[in-house]
């Protein structure tokens, strides 16, 4: 099921402009079972709009979340150390500059598969995750993070409010891009913070994706692209202030979003306000040479595997990421080119990716088979998949990276 937006998903202005359009593609995380492949697989337009009024990023089309999150959803956060490492970083800061403890109470929106809130468990902060994919759910109830598999929306929050559950501190890390009642959202936000808490939220910064040309984190769980300017205008419609903001390098490059009832306004976030401007994310017109730079990667990166093919090298690709469908889908890289995609998540394995049908195995696969060139999926951790795949490098296989330009790396 899939729904055409008529209006700005914040401001809802009626003007939205069209400023890119990825094709229509298979949904990004629907790996797919060997009984799956012969089937047609559900396909949805992919494109981007610009909203002239509150500067807002957006998909034209929303897919139903349960079709996107619900079962069978196949990403585990606690596959990636260098992801843990960071969430670990980041809870033990709010431990110590929110005075966190036993008499605290932390949230987490979309707490996956516990990955961040047993940090705050280990150090006996009570925690409550959310988050409606049925296996991280699990995983992290076995790992004793108290998770309640479902949405969160505005009438959870006001049924937990009713039980007398209020938080100090609201995580919600990659989630804000992917609701599509934005509006209620962040309406629950307000109403299970204290007076006194703060959520800190982390999203992808659209600065990021369009100077880096990241077009592949374009997929229909991403609803929205924030610039800081949209987001300070979202929570001002909700009575809270964007009072603090860090630019963060995972996933491309992120916002760390501080969201408080109390407007406190710091100057990194009025400075960003200013860039912002000043480099004109305000206006279309910084969107739209972005189509001509993604369909010249598309064109690069064929012309670059099509040529190692010619010559008869053997191509893999590494992550079966979400980022990774987009890639392969609008560049359209099938088996033709790429014999198999690696990834360390063990739910992923014997699938296949949507739309192109290659097969996901385990990393070992590299050093077993030796294909002489790797497509890196996941390049947002290119750092610590090369350091991982030294031996599989020592034996002379070579990593390509697809952004923001392919090259060999
Ligand atoms: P990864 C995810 O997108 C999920 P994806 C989600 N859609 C979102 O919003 C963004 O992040 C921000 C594997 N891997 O995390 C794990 C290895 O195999 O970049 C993953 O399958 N070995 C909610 O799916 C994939 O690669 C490794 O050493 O695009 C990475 O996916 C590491 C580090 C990862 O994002």
């Amino acid at each position: 099921m899939q729904e055409k937006i008529s209006a700005c998903r914040i401001c809802q202005s009626p003007g939205v402009v069209p400023v890119l359009s990825l094709g229509v593609t298979p949904l990004a995380d629907g790996l797919l079972k060997e009984d799956q492949i012969s089937a047609p697989e559900p396909r949805f337009p992919l494109s981007v709009a610009f909203c002239p009024e509150c500067s807002l990023v957006q998909l034209q089309e929303t897919v139903s979340p349960d079709q996107l999150f619900c079962q069978d959803y196949p990403y585990y956060s606690s596959f990636s150390p260098a992801l843990l490492k960071h969430s670990r970083e980041n809870a033990l800061n709010l431990i110590r500059l929110r005075n966190l403890n036993s008499g605290s109470f932390v949230i987490e929106l979309a707490s996956n598969d516990g990955y961040l809130l047993k940090n705050f468990v280990e150090h006996g902060i009570p925690v409550l995750g959310i988050d409606p994919a049925e296996g991280p759910a699990r995983a992290a109830e076995a790992i004793g993070v108290p998770t309640q598999c479902t949405f969160f929306s505005s009438q959870l929050a006001q049924d937990l409010r009713s039980e007398g559950k209020a938080a100090d501190v609201i995580v919600a890390n990659n989630v804000l891009a992917h609701v599509a009642d934005t509006h209620g959202f962040v309406d629950g936000i307000h109403t299970l913070l204290k007076d006194t808490g703060v959520a800190v939220i982390e999203a992808p910064y659209l600065k990021d994706l369009v100077q880096h040309c990241e077009f592949d984190t374009i997929y229909h769980e991403h609803l929205c692209y924030f610039s800081v300017t949209a987001l300070d205008r979202l929570f001002r419609m909700h009575g809270l202030f964007l009072n603090d903001v860090e630019r963060l390098s995972i996933h491309g490059g992120s916002l760390r979003l501080y969201v408080e009832k109390i407007e406190n306004v710091s100057p990194r976030v009025t400075t960003l306000l200013r860039e912002e401007r000043e480099e004109g994310l305000t206006h279309v017109r910084y969107y739209q040479d972005f189509a001509s730079r993604v369909e010249r990667i598309r064109t690069e990166l064929r012309m670059l595997l099509n040529d190692l093919k010619q010559k008869g090298a053997r191509i893999a690709a590494y992550g079966a990421a979400a980022k990774g469908s987009t890639l392969i889908n609008y560049c359209d890289l099938g088996t033709d080119l790429i014999d198999f995609v690696v990834d360390r998540n063990t739910h992923k394995h014997g699938r296949y990716m949507p739309g192109q049908h290659i097969p996901i195995l385990a990393t070992e696969a590299l050093l077993d088979k030796k294909p002489d060139y790797v497509l890196l999926l996941a390049w947002n951790f290119a750092d610590e998949i090369l350091e991982q795949q030294k031996a599989y490098r020592q034996l002379g296989g070579r990593f390509i990276t697809p952004v923001p330009q392919p090259r060999v790396m």
